[in-house]
């Protein structure tokens, strides 16, 4: 066994919590140390039923049954849509959860399934629906959210059926996860272990910088932040004051950066880098800033008034943070995504319908001209392995070098564990460094399938063979830099593509990591 895996082996077992042991049998049932609820509210608990029904009973007035099987628990004998598996949970209200369950069936081509809790308070009974998700025939598919509990006796989760009236189906990996920060300060941190690489980073969202202990928990491990929407043109602009400025004046453009205060407030206060991200993208960003008057009806602004817009924009963002912030916004995405996957040509936009095929070069032109010196300005982008689109990337780079204003390319890193290969990564990172351009792996994050021991096993081994790469290429790399912290909180959260868990716990992937720059 690898020495991450027996780390995290015995981490699991030394918190109790964990419901992953060698062998596949997965079932725990933990409890808080709380004194007054002790042995009541529930931490943890995950049953994949290969030790039987685990307390699991049919919520039925009829003939509905429960079978234990080789896939999960099956329920059989159904009369109507609310008989279903279900089981009593001691929940704390007020205290917020993570549920989640893998549904399967094979009666029909899809049919809807949801988590719904029953519970009671002086003997009424009511219901709400939890999580929704519809199952393709023979296709396991998992259901998910977080829930917290309002005040009452007692608690029934159960797993029905939406429509689809009757059907036998089944379930297995039922999860409740009580979403408490269970952060071990005595981890290795991967900033420092990686400091004489290059810089790790992560993308956080405002509601994570709000969260001081969060943060101060995400500075522990990560050298440099990005806020994960908060610089993009939907929070930068300030569409209302902007139709008042474009009466005198069809260029000017009002910014305003409210959502991104918190998480910049943070950095500065705690001396950490940001990273910005983005200046121009043509999703996330309102429709009306390229038409008349900033109006929905009114026609699209001429090349030179969008040129004289996108010049006001970012020399508005950057005299803004030169003034309130100097210094800690080391670089930029100045374009994001202008490629498109299956022609590997310029995706078509509002930016190439109203500035035309030269936008990105105009764009990277403003952004040197009002980015601080020393600033590193990147082109970011996804799917760089892929063909056609790697071609693309490559041409519209040449043309952004030969231009000079452009640093580095964002190699954003969404993947999923078999897929690209790693000699495609390889190629496409040589092919970007062999035109003397840097390199940021700028949204790297890796998916699977379920959030069980061989799919962690295998996310770790793919997350150790990408940090050996990018350790072959520490030179060229300027960050590489996660699309978020933890499971819960990622755009891919019913993936769990992250290397943190939804309660800060270090899952097989962080250990892998860690131990490869040891
Ligand atoms: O993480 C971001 C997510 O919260 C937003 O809903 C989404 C909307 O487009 O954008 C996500 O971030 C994207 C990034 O800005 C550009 N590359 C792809 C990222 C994931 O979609």
């Amino acid at each position: 066994m690898k020495k991450w895996a027996a780390l995290f082996l015995v981490l699991c077992l030394t918190a109790g919590a964990c419901a992953l042991a060698e062998g596949g049998a997965k079932r725990s049932f933990s409890f808080s140390s709380s004194e007054k609820k002790e042995a009541e509210s529930l931490t943890s608990y995950l049953s994949d039923f290969s030790g039987g029904t685990d307390g699991w009973y049919p919520r039925s007035a009829g003939s509905a049954s429960l079978q234990v099987t080789q896939d999960g628990l099956t329920i059989v004998g159904r009369e109507s849509t609310w008989n279903s598996p279900g089981r009593d949970f001691p929940l704390e209200a007020g205290k917020k959860y993570t549920l989640s369950v893998d549904v399967l069936q094979d009666a029909v081509d899809q049919a809807k399934f949801m988590i719904s809790v029953a519970h009671s308070k002086n003997g009424t009974e009511s219901y709400e629906n939890l999580a929704n998700g519809t199952a393709k025939k023979g296709e396991w598919t998992t259901l998910s959210c977080t829930w917290t509990p309002g005040v009452f006796d007692n608690y029934v989760l159960y797993v029905e059926t939406s429509g689809n009236g009757t059907i036998d189906f089944t379930i297995r990996n039922f999860s409740v996860e009580l979403n408490e920060l269970r952060y071990d300060a005595s981890l290795p941190s991967l900033k420092e272990v990686y400091a004489k690489y290059f810089p790790v980073g992560a993308a956080v969202t405002q509601g994570e910088a709000l969260d001081q202990k969060r943060m101060d928990i995400y500075a522990a491990q990560f050298a440099i932040f990005t806020p994960g929407n908060e610089l993009k043109p939907d929070s930068v602009l300030d569409i209302a004051a902007s139709r008042k400025l474009a009466q005198d004046d069809p260029t000017a453009v009002a910014v305003h950066f409210d959502a991104a205060k918190p998480m910049l407030d943070y950095c500065k206060e705690k001396g950490l880098a940001v990273h910005g991200h983005v200046l121009v993208w043509h999703s996330q960003t309102p429709d009306v800033f390229f038409r008349e008057g900033y109006n929905a009806t009114g026609k699209f602004v001429s090349r030179e008034v969008m040129l004289g817009r996108l010049d006001n924009y970012v020399r508005l963002i950057m005299a803004y943070m030169q003034e309130n912030y100097p210094g800690l916004i080391v670089s930029w995405d100045v374009v994001n995504e202008a490629i498109d996957d299956s022609t590997g040509n310029l995706r078509q936009s509002n930016w190439t319908k109203v500035v035309g095929d030269d936008f990105v070069e105009r764009a990277f032109e403003i952004a040197r001209k009002y980015a601080p010196e020393g600033t590193k300005l990147y082109y970011n982008d996804y799917n760089t392995p892929m063909a056609p689109k790697t071609d693309g990337i490559c041409a519209l780079l040449e043309r952004l070098v030969a231009e000079g204003n452009i640093d580095g390319y964002g190699f954003q890193s969404h993947f999923a564990v078999g897929n690209p290969g790693l000699s495609k990564i390889r190629q496409a990172m040589e092919r970007i460094e062999a035109m003397g351009l840097r390199l940021r792996v700028s949204e790297l994050d890796i998916t699977i399938k379920a959030n069980d021991e061989p799919n962690l096993r295998s996310q770790a081994i793919r997350y150790e063979n990408l940090f050996s790469l990018y350790l072959e290429h520490a030179a060229s790399l300027d960050a590489v830099q996660l699309w978020g912290v933890s499971d819960d909180l990622s755009w891919l959260a019913p993936q769990y593509p992250l290397l943190f868990d939804a309660r800060m716990q270090p899952k097989p992937a962080f250990w892998s990591v860690v131990e490869l720059a040891k």
